[in-house]
């Protein structure tokens, strides 16, 4: 029997969506298991995003619904501030030895926003704790995203999260993003052109002074704005820039965290590790709100000095480290290590890239890019339309029976680590039947 499909949508002010498009052609999601969502009437949707790039290991996983459970019966929630409880001293320990060293400490939040703010607030402290007071300035990058609280809209680089939204942040700039078509269009993997834009980090630097700059951000590979994999070197050139003047990095791997690209976290796959990591997403599998930011021995450290009373960093939320989100972390990483998950992304990479790369050559398709198990697949704008293609294109797929992700003209995939072969190929014969019909 159909789900019944609530008659007035009208009360929910939808995030991030055109409300009235989507009122007046609602497309209602009731269940979810493995590779699969059911849509209100009945139909099986293959998830070819893994919900919002988290869902890394499959929806409804029985370990993961078992521990909320479990934790929900025993104890329902237990303040953070002063007190504390097993399982997040637990989670702390497991992800951090999970995580590259130095980043030997992790403060929780409850999404990837509030673990940018987070990273961003921390950053800034250490410096004025440090001795460097001066250093302030906050640099992102072009086509950033970094969730959507005050920090990360200042230092994120998409034009609609920013306007009219007052001032923001100030003393912040942004390098140029890597994305650039006439180099680098159906680059596999990384590209080979564009590492030597991160040397604009240089000039920033010589702009405002060596003392001036307190942390760059960036995420090794931007999500939302349609899968830009960092050109050859290019991290790695960040990293050396901001060694060479003091400067923090931090890698947004709210997206990349958690085996998306073959590996626990980009900074491993890349093998550039940053200074501060925020996470989200993955980290609970997305069965309960969480975000984590992971630092160094050397930042904890800084925040140590003073007198044992005395509260160190004047920050944290009313559900940092809740107890339901511990338990869905504990059992998620649990899974991805029984299950060997990052390794089978890994493995799956070579067969997934064929498949996304077989769309080449589709009408409107000027570009395919890929890393791990994620992929962007752009289309050129409709005259005066821009973003229409990729809207019909995310209808068209839904219609058909498979879920994706649009950005503006790009349709971006992220699957479950737990995907088949199989439904690698059916996920791209919806995909490449939706681009060819459309004009
Ligand atoms: N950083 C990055 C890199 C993200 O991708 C956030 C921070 C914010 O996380 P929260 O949990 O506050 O949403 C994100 C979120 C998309 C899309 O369509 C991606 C995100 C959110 C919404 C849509 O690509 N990523």
């Amino acid at each position: 029997m159909d789900t019944p499909i609530p008659n007035d949508l009208g009360a929910f002010w939808m995030p991030f969506s055109a409300n009235r498009q989507f009122k007046a052609a609602p497309r209602l999601l009731t269940g979810a298991k493995d590779m699969h969502y059911r849509s209100a009437n009945g139909r099986k949707i293959l998830d070819g995003t893994a919900g919002l790039w988290c869902v890394n290991a499959g929806h409804g996983r029985p370990e993961i619904t078992k521990a909320i459970q479990d934790q929900a019966g025993e104890m329902d929630y237990a303040p953070p501030f002063q007190m504390g409880h097993p399982k997040a001293f637990e989670l702390a320990a497991r992800l951090t030895a999970m995580a590259p060293d130095p980043l030997n400490h992790a403060f929780f939040t409850n999404s990837g926003s509030e673990a940018v703010d987070t990273a961003l607030k921390i950053a800034l402290a250490y410096h004025s704790r440090s001795g460097a007071p001066g250093r302030r300035r906050l640099i992102g990058r072009a086509r950033g995203y970094h969730g959507a609280g005050f920090g990360g809209i200042s230092v994120g680089g998409i034009s609609p999260n920013r306007t009219n939204f007052g001032g923001l942040l100030p003393e912040v700039d942004h390098l140029a993003h890597t994305h650039n078509l006439e180099q680098n269009a159906f680059s596999r993997g990384q590209p080979d052109w564009g590492g030597h834009l991160a040397e604009e980090l240089n000039d920033l630097v010589a702009l405002h002074g060596p003392g001036a700059i307190a942390a760059v951000i960036v995420e090794p590979m931007a999500g939302s704005t349609g899968v830009l994999v960092p050109p050859k070197g290019y991290l790695e050139r960040l990293r050396a820039i901001c060694d060479a003047h003091g400067i923090l990095l931090i890698f947004d791997e709210v997206i990349t965290g958690f085996g998306r690209l073959g590996a626990s976290f980009a900074a491993a796959r890349f093998g550039v590790t940053p200074d501060i990591m925020t996470l989200a997403k993955g980290l609970t599998n997305a069965a309960v709100p969480m975000g984590a930011v992971l630092v160094s021995g050397e930042i904890f450290d800084t925040f140590m000095d003073g007198p044992d009373n005395i509260i160190e960093l004047f920050h944290g939320y009313t559900y940092s480290s809740h107890p339901l989100a511990c338990a869905a972390g504990l059992a998620t990483l649990a899974l991805y290590e029984k299950e060997n998950l990052f390794e089978r992304a890994a493995s799956l990479e070579s067969y997934w890239q064929s498949a996304v790369h077989g769309l080449q050559g589709l009408e409107n398709v000027i570009d395919i890019r890929d890393i791990g198990l994620t992929a962007g697949i752009e289309m050129a704008p409709r005259d005066g339309a821009p973003g229409m293609r990729g809207y019909e294109a995310l209808v068209a797929c839904f219609e058909a029976g498979a879920l994706v992700r649009v950005t503006g003209d790009t349709i971006a995939l992220s699957p479950p680590l737990i995907i088949a072969e199989t439904q690698i190929d059916e996920l791209l014969t919806i995909v490449a039947s939706a681009i060819e019909n459309i004009s």
